[in-house]
């Protein structure tokens, strides 16, 4: 039986690049008549200077329409005809490389260029077929693909390339919200038949990436480059964007000065620099197109050609003398380590075919490392006489092997091949999903993975996330994996009619994940989009990621890993951040779970959408930057974070000598008395109706309330420990309402200096103090609060309120680095921080 989520691979594709049909037959004819030599191209930098800039032989279509067009760039020019500022070969400004620059005015379809010929809209939409009725008659818009444009760039008639196959390296940019996809096409020039080898839909903020190819074909051939654009009926379309070209080199895989396509294999001439374990039992051998299933399949994955019986692959045979149990393991040659951040993604293809077929594993092995491999990607059981793409994300810290193990099964009649193994930059999610149960990689197109909603009983959420595709207006038109409207993505859910309160939220629940004292790093796709934006501010609301220890001491403990408020841009975007536990931000050491939380703002129109969740190994950092949740930082929407009462309450101010003098802390109990605390709003108390700062929720601050003392009270609420920092400050930033009704109700901030040395006590120092009498107190509004905070030496901070009658609320207490002005000024406690310390 086919495991669900396998999907079978489309070989062949003929459509997209026949607009150039009798171009592409007129290189057949010229170069057909030439004496093509066997040997690949000569590699091409696109030339230095702007007399210089040359394509080599690479050609674009002469008779394309500017809007569809590569031209000669380089970084000079850029500010004029668009593309990147430097080239790749150069990092300079007169380096050249190809570009197509996706920008252009939608209500125009002029050519950039005046002085090049008019667009022939016969091939406006290049290689996409055009809309039915586009033209303005009356078409339901929401069907109406719209104009895709797209620009080819074509290599010169290529010869056999041999059975080792060539390596094509090259750099490009694809930067830009107008820029959609870079695809390669092989083009058999015999039959015209394309086969799309290769396709990135993202590129890596603007900077030049690695691409490799390594390929085998048996006949006369193309290389293109197809540049895609966004439909004209996406949003996206009318914003700038560029791809980019450059340093094309082909080289004869198994060369000896092959420097690219390191672990690349298509199987059709040898292994590639793959070996045999000699520790196993038996070995993987080079097999080929086989009438005999018992020997193979009969056909390999990456060879294009209508024959059906072609092309090389790597297989196991389990027949006699095998044994069920059996292994053969195939090693990579050493990888570089790939650091925490830049995982590599490893595609192959799969054949299982047999009803006896036993399993494939793919492990990660450190030489010289005593650690057993560790499995990272296994599919046990037949799927068909068919091939299947696979891929796993990998990431090492240190220079590493891979190694496919093939066990044999429970009888002979079962035979394990692999083909076409490929390396690209960047995350992956585990394909297919059955590779790894429980390793949380989600595309979402199958099912959710183990990931769950929060369940209602648990009032841990208000609502849900739904696993959905593009049905309506109010998610994402396309998913992030396919990228396209039937692709399925988590939706945070949204009613129009009846629009969920700000600060209202759902839980996204991963499978419960064993500790394993490595850190592992979480990358996904966001979407959020606020469709207007309220002229009182951005209110889309929040998407946040925790850890939540499951069991052991931290049982519970919630640690914030990443978050982002409001509205990001109208497109998928990529998010990384470590999984650490606590404030020491270490890799958790007990069972733990991830849970994404989407929350509302009070604006709702928008979206909050989630793709294509993937972990690899490895103590990355967040991404973007400012989505790093930073210790100590909290929104008070449901729990205090890591702040608390101090019940070690210190004496009252009063008692208090200069700024700079020591205090000796006395210890005695608060009575436990309501009021005397900090304590969380809720709906029955909370003062004067005040709503919650982050979202306007009717709850979710802490605040104090005294009601008719004799004496002033002063509850105090004290943060996590801080480490000392190498930075010389960071900036306390908090938002605070005051509803003070009798005198002298006031708001502190000080810093308590941890671990004082030896024979010294703590330093408790007064740094922002606030207060009421010259506030408005009968209605409270929130007022921004800021203070300098000395980071050096380790610390903590306490807001201590006083009071008779009245109090203080706080909101979204967070830090930034370095020094800031004291805010309000007021609040500036003399001397001023900064002479302090
Ligand atoms: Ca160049
Ligand atoms: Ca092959
Ligand atoms: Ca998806
Ligand atoms: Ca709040």
């Amino acid at each position: 039986m086919l495991p669900a989520n396998y999907k079978q691979y489309a070989t062949r594709d003929t459509s997209p690049i026949s607009p150039y049909q009798h171009l592409l037959k007129r290189i057949k004819r010229q170069e057909f008549d030439a004496d093509v030599p066997e040997e690949p191209p000569d590699p091409c930098d696109f030339g230095t200077g702007a007399p210089n800039l040359d394509m080599c032989t690479w050609l674009i279509p002469p008779n394309a329409p500017p809007r569809s067009r590569w031209r000669l760039g380089m970084g000079e020019l850029s500010a004029w005809v668009g593309g990147p500022r430097a080239d790749h070969t150069t990092s300079d400004r007169q380096g050249g490389y190809v570009f197509y620059e996706t920008s252009y005015q939608e209500d125009s379809h002029q050519p950039v260029v005046p002085t090049l010929p008019k667009p022939s809209h016969q091939f406006v939409g290049g290689a996409r077929p055009l809309p039915q009725g586009a033209g303005g008659s009356s078409v339901d818009l929401s069907e109406d693909p719209g104009v895709i444009d797209s620009a080819l760039f074509i290599s010169r008639n290529l010869s056999r390339t041999g059975p080792m196959g060539y390596c094509l390296s090259f750099f490009y940019i694809m930067d830009g919200l107008s820029a959609d996809r870079l695809i390669i096409h092989l083009r058999d020039m015999e039959t015209f038949e394309n086969a799309s080898l290769w396709e990135v839909r993202e590129g890596q903020e603007g900077s030049w990436t690695k691409g490799e190819l390594a390929y085998t074909y048996d006949g006369f051939h193309l290389i293109i480059f197809e540049a895609v654009t966004k439909s004209t009926n996406d949003p996206a379309r009318p914003f700038r964007g560029h791809f980019a070209l450059d340093d094309m080199v082909f080289q004869k895989m198994g060369s000896p000065d092959l420097d690219n396509c390191f672990g690349h294999c298509t199987f059709e001439g040898g292994f590639c620099g793959w070996t045999n374990d000699v520790e196993d039992d038996f070995d993987w051998e080079l097999g080929r197109s086989s009438k005999s299933f018992l020997t193979g399949p009969s056909r390999d994955f990456s060879s294009y050609n209508r024959d059906e019986q072609t092309g090389g692959y790597a297989f196991i045979d389990a027949s006699f003398p095998r044994r069920p149990g059996d292994k053969a393991r195939l090693l990579s040659p050493n990888f570089l380590a790939t650091g925490d951040n830049n995982p590599v993604c490893m595609k192959f293809a799969t054949h299982m075919f047999g009803n006896g077929v036993g399993t494939l594993r793919v492990m990660k092995r450190v030489p010289g490392d005593e650690a057993p491999d560790r499995v990272i990607w296994e599919v046990s059981g037949e799927s068909g006489n068919k091939w299947y793409r696979a891929q796993v994300s990998v990431s090492s810290a240190t220079s590493y092997q891979l190694v496919f193990e093939g066990i044999v099964g429970t009888n002979s009649l079962g035979n394990i091949a692999i083909d076409s193994v490929s390396f690209v930059p960047g995350t992956c999610t585990i394909t297919p999903q059955t590779a790894a149960k429980n390793s949380g990689d989600c595309t979402f197109e199958e099912d959710s993975c183990g990931w769950t909603n929060a369940l209602p009983i648990d009032a841990l959420d208000d609502f849900d996330w739904a696993r959905q595709y593009s049905y309506s207006t109010s998610g994402p038109t396309t998913d992030h994996t396919k990228g396209t409207k039937e692709g399925y993505y988590m939706n945070l859910l949204s009613n129009p009619q009846a629009p969920q309160r700000g600060g209202t939220r759902a839980w996204l629940i991963s499978p419960l994940f064993s500790a394993t004292g490595r850190t592992r790093c979480l990358s996904l796709y966001y979407f959020m989009y606020e469709r207007s934006i309220d002229p009182a501010g951005p209110s889309l609301g929040s998407l946040r990621v925790h850890v939540k220890s499951a069991a052991g001491e931290a049982g519970g403990r919630i640690t914030t890993l990443w978050r982002l408020h409001n509205h990001q841009g109208q497109r998928w975007q990529t998010a990384r951040t470590p999984v650490v536990m606590g404030t020491e931000r270490a890799a958790p050491s007990s069972p733990y779970q991830i849970i994404i939380e989407g929350i509302w703002g009070d604006g709702r129109v928008g979206v909050i959408a989630l793709d294509d969740i993937s972990f690899f190994d490895g103590d990355c950092s967040s991404h973007p930057l400012k989505a790093t949740a930073v210790i100590g930082e909290c929104s008070f929407d449901r729990s205090l974070c890591d702040w608390k009462n101090n019940t070690e309450t210190p004496p009252p101010l009063q008692e208090l000598g200069a700024h700079r003098q020591a205090t000796k802390f006395t210890k005695h109990e608060l009575v436990n008395q309501e009021g005397l605390t900090w304590r969380l709003a809720s709906i029955i108390s909370r003062p004067a109706n005040l709503q919650d700062h982050t979202f306007r929720a009717p709850t979710g601050y802490v605040f104090f309330d005294i009601f008719n003392q004799a004496t002033a009270q002063h509850p105090v609420l004290r943060s996590p420990d801080f480490a000392a920092s190498q930075n010389d400050a960071s900036c306390l930033s908090f938002w605070f309402a005051p509803f003070g009704r009798g005198e002298a109700t006031a708001l502190s901030v000080f810093r308590n200096e941890l671990q004082p040395p030896e024979g010294e006590e703590e330093q408790r120092l007064l740094i922002w103090k606030l207060a009421t009498k010259k506030f408005d107190t009968s209605r409270p509004d929130w007022t921004y609060g800021q203070v300098s905070v000395a980071t050096l030496t380790a610390y903590r901070i306490e807001f201590e309120g006083e009071a008779t009658d009245g109090g203080f609320a706080l909101d979204d207490v967070t830090f930034y680095d370095g020094n800031c002005q004291t805010r309000p000024e007021r609040a500036t406690v003399e001397p001023p921080p900064s002479e302090k310390f």
